[in-house]
């Protein structure tokens, strides 16, 4: 059945058959203190106001029988997937290091798991990539189209890094997406502004953007 979700610049229709949600990056890495984000000198309480209404999509779309995917950064023990310019960014070291959560963004470890307000449950695939997109060196298109997957609203952290990239990548291939504003979010204020923006300008040329609110009254 087709639903219609209030969003800009036109409202967003589309079949929860064929649609997923997908949180994006929700890791402790990024989300609480002592991650990787907060390693960076980042706030990472300006991320925390994307976890509850997020929680609240995710049981609008399970009661609702959607696709939930979810998606984390990070890299082998090794890391031997990890390129060494992205291991030296920011002026120093700080992937694979030790960090309060275990080594910072390796698979495996405490920082790198999804948060417990937002824990997969069976059945809702976990990708693991080792870049901003989800698309790339991961299996998350082929699962997509196995299941028939035609659009996606997505959710996570940081908005105009994996959010952004990965809705690029989608748009490229192919699939409609939709972000919602509050449940996606930034370290930078000016940033999450400017990548939502982006998203919907031009008659939505990337995607478009909704909230949670708009999204739980179309799941239901
Ligand atoms: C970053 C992400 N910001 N998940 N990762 O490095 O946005």
């Amino acid at each position: 059945m087709t639903k219609t979700m209030a969003a800009e610049p036109f409202d967003y229709q589309f079949d929860s058959e064929t649609t997923a949600l997908v949180l994006i990056d929700f890791q402790r890495d990024f989300v609480e203190p002592n991650g990787f984000g907060e390693a960076l000198g980042n706030d990472v309480s300006l991320l925390r106001t994307s976890i509850e209404p997020a929680t609240r999509v995710l049981a609008a779309a399970r009661a609702a029988g959607m696709m939930v995917i979810h998606t984390r950064e990070g890299h082998r023990p090794d890391l031997t997937d990890c390129p060494p310019a992205k291991l030296t960014r920011g002026g120093t070291t700080f992937i694979g290091t030790e960090g309060s959560m275990g080594r910072i963004l390796v698979r495996g470890e405490k920082g790198h798991d999804i948060i417990p307000e937002l824990y997969p449950i069976d059945g809702e695939p976990i990708i693991d990539k080792p870049g901003k997109g989800a698309f790339y060196a991961t299996d998350l298109e082929l699962i997509l189209r196995e299941r028939g997957i035609r659009s996606l609203i997505m959710m996570g952290v940081t908005t105009e890094v994996c959010v952004q990239t990965t809705a690029r990548e989608a748009n490229d291939r192919g699939f409609e997406i939709v972000v919602l504003e509050d449940c996606v979010a930034s370290y930078f204020p000016e940033f999450q502004t400017a990548a939502l923006d982006m998203i919907k300008a031009q008659g939505a040329i990337v995607g478009w953007v909704s909230s949670s609110d708009a999204a739980i009254a179309a799941m239901s």
